[in-house]
């Protein structure tokens, strides 16, 4: 067989990126785009699982049978995303478990927005309608990224997640037009979960240091102020809509530019809580931990049993 050197691979490989070609898990490429990959993709998924806490919390506290039974829908679907961004990381042969343990013992990242406390019902709403808002508006790009594995899980996931937008939103509506205290409940969640959502697009350009090579392997189609701004622009009008004011005193539409302005994020606040200094962070993992140390008798008990089958039919 005739041999090929890395830099003749490298640049048929860029030249699939270039023509929108999809990289596939038995295709060549860098080990950097690898890495990148693994660590884009497990921390997503990390985040969906992880995300699953806050809104798990309010399951038994949901206010009838509709919401609970929407809610118990949306938490299972996020397991399910979860699962499927799992799987996506595997392909690159990355070991599921290990990356699992990463996040428990505090090396893996996850999203910062789930560091934040849901202390009412409202925040149900704040979650679905903003939290599920931003990350649309950064997975629906992510349905055109190069790799193949990801960009097909992500067209599911999108689907699902504009489902659990719309709940969301559904949510702060019936509370904006009910009692002034479930309008004034609907305030407090926006005023507190407006800023975080804003974060979780990610640092400022200036400080992203993985974005041009992201966008350069067509990993990334924009970058996290494109996608910020994106944000803005598409969510300020449905508080408007709903009566809802947006807790920044410098927002404001640019007639010019065609985009809303808005005020300065506290980037400290944001670097502390990837550090796991956020409010919940420590809450997180230890019940992330402990559902792995409770599940491990049913892993066990699935392990003997597909054990048990492969012995008879192998008989
Ligand atoms: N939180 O250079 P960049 C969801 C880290 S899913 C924590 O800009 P990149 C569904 C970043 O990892 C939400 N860490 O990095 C749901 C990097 O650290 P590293 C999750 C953050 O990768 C809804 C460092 O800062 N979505 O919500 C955050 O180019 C409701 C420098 O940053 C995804 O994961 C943050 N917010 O851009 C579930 C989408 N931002 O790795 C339940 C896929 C940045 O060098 C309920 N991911 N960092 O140690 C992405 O699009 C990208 O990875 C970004 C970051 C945009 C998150």
């Amino acid at each position: 067989m005739k041999e090929v050197n890395i830099s003749e691979l490298e640049r048929r490989f860029q030249e699939k990126i270039d023509n929108d070609i999809r990289i596939e898990p038995k295709d060549w490429m860098p080990d950097e785009y690898r890495k990148t990959l693994i660590r884009q993709i497990s921390q997503h998924a990390h985040s969906e699982v992880v995300g699953m806490l806050p809104e798990g919390n309010w399951i038994t506290r949901a206010p009838n049978l509709r919401r609970k039974a929407v809610l118990l829908a949306k938490v299972q679907d996020e397991a399910g995303h979860g699962l499927y961004l799992y799987s996506a990381v595997e392909t690159l042969g990355a070991d599921r478990e290990q990356t699992i343990d990463d996040l428990h013992s505090g090396k893996a990242k996850y999203s910062s927005i789930f560091n934040y406390p849901t202390l009412t019902w409202a925040d149900m709403g704040a979650i679905g309608w903003l939290v599920d808002g931003a990350a649309i508006m950064n997975q629906v790009p992510l349905c055109r990224c190069s790799y193949g594995p990801y960009a097909r899980a992500m067209v599911r996931v999108c689907k699902e997640e504009s489902f659990h937008q719309r709940q969301g939103f559904e949510i702060m509506t019936t509370l904006a037009k009910g009692s002034p205290e479930q309008k004034a409940m609907a305030q407090d969640a926006l005023n507190r979960f407006w800023w975080p959502a804003l974060m979780m697009f990610g640092p400022n350009d200036a400080d992203s240091k993985h974005t041009q090579q992201s966008m350069d392997w067509r990993i990334k189609r924009h970058t996290n102020d494109e996608l910020r701004q994106m944000f803005v622009d598409a969510t300020v009008p449905q508080a408007e809509l709903i009566g809802l004011t947006v807790p920044d005193p410098d927002l404001k539409w640019n007639e010019e530019t065609g985009h809303y302005e808005f005020g300065a994020i506290n980037w400290d606040e944001f670097w502390e809580v990837v550090k796991g200094n956020g409010p919940c962070n420590k809450d997180r993992i230890d019940t992330r931990r402990k559902a792995k140390e409770e599940g491990l008798w049913v892993r066990e008990a699935a392990m003997a049993h597909a054990e048990k089958r492969a012995k008879r039919k192998s008989a």
